[in-house]
């Protein structure tokens, strides 16, 4: 079954949409197999967003993504990666549809409320800056094998 990292940014912390969102994922199906907050350090966002490293945007992006907690979890299920990268929309929330994430809470590309990864390799990446091993757990929801998968 795929994995996908995902975070919810400071602001949504701030704005306390936390559950609101954490609660998309789980009656979508996902089942939640790592879930914490975390204060990133400078070095790790940086490491995060290495591939934006030289852009207009990098300082203004990890300085936004360290300035407050964020609530990171690995999502399991089929096609995770695909499936919550829609679920979320487009990078800028102005572009966003209507029902996706971003579309419906956030108004700036720069405080857009949610990241996730976007290939298999950045999940894998992703998730080790996150969760160390002992921090993803192996279980199966049983209602939702007979029901859902
Ligand atoms: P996504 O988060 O949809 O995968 P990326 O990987 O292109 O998008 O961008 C990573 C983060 O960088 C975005 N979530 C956004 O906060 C920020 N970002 C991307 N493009 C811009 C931009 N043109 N101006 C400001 N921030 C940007």
């Amino acid at each position: 079954m795929e994995r996908t990292l995902v975070f919810l940014k400071p602001e949504s912390v701030m704005r306390g949409l936390v559950g609101e969102i954490l609660s998309k994922f789980e009656k979508k199906g996902f089942t939640i197999v790592g879930l914490k907050m975390v204060w990133l350090s400078r070095e790790k966002a940086e490491e995060l967003y290495e591939m934006h490293k030289g852009k207009h945007f990098f300082e203004e992006l990890v300085n936004h993504v360290t300035s407050g907690p964020v609530v990171a979890m690995a999502l399991e299920g089929p096609n995770a990666i695909s499936v919550v990268r829609n679920m979320i929309g487009k990078t800028d929330p102005a572009e966003a549809g209507p029902g996706t994430i971003r579309g419906d809470y956030g108004l700036t590309v720069t405080k857009n409320v949610i990241h996730a990864s976007d290939s298999p390799e950045n999940a894998e990446r992703e998730l080790r800056i996150f969760f160390e091993d002992g921090e993803l757990y192996e279980y199966s929801k049983p209602t939702e094998s007979r029901y859902l998968l």
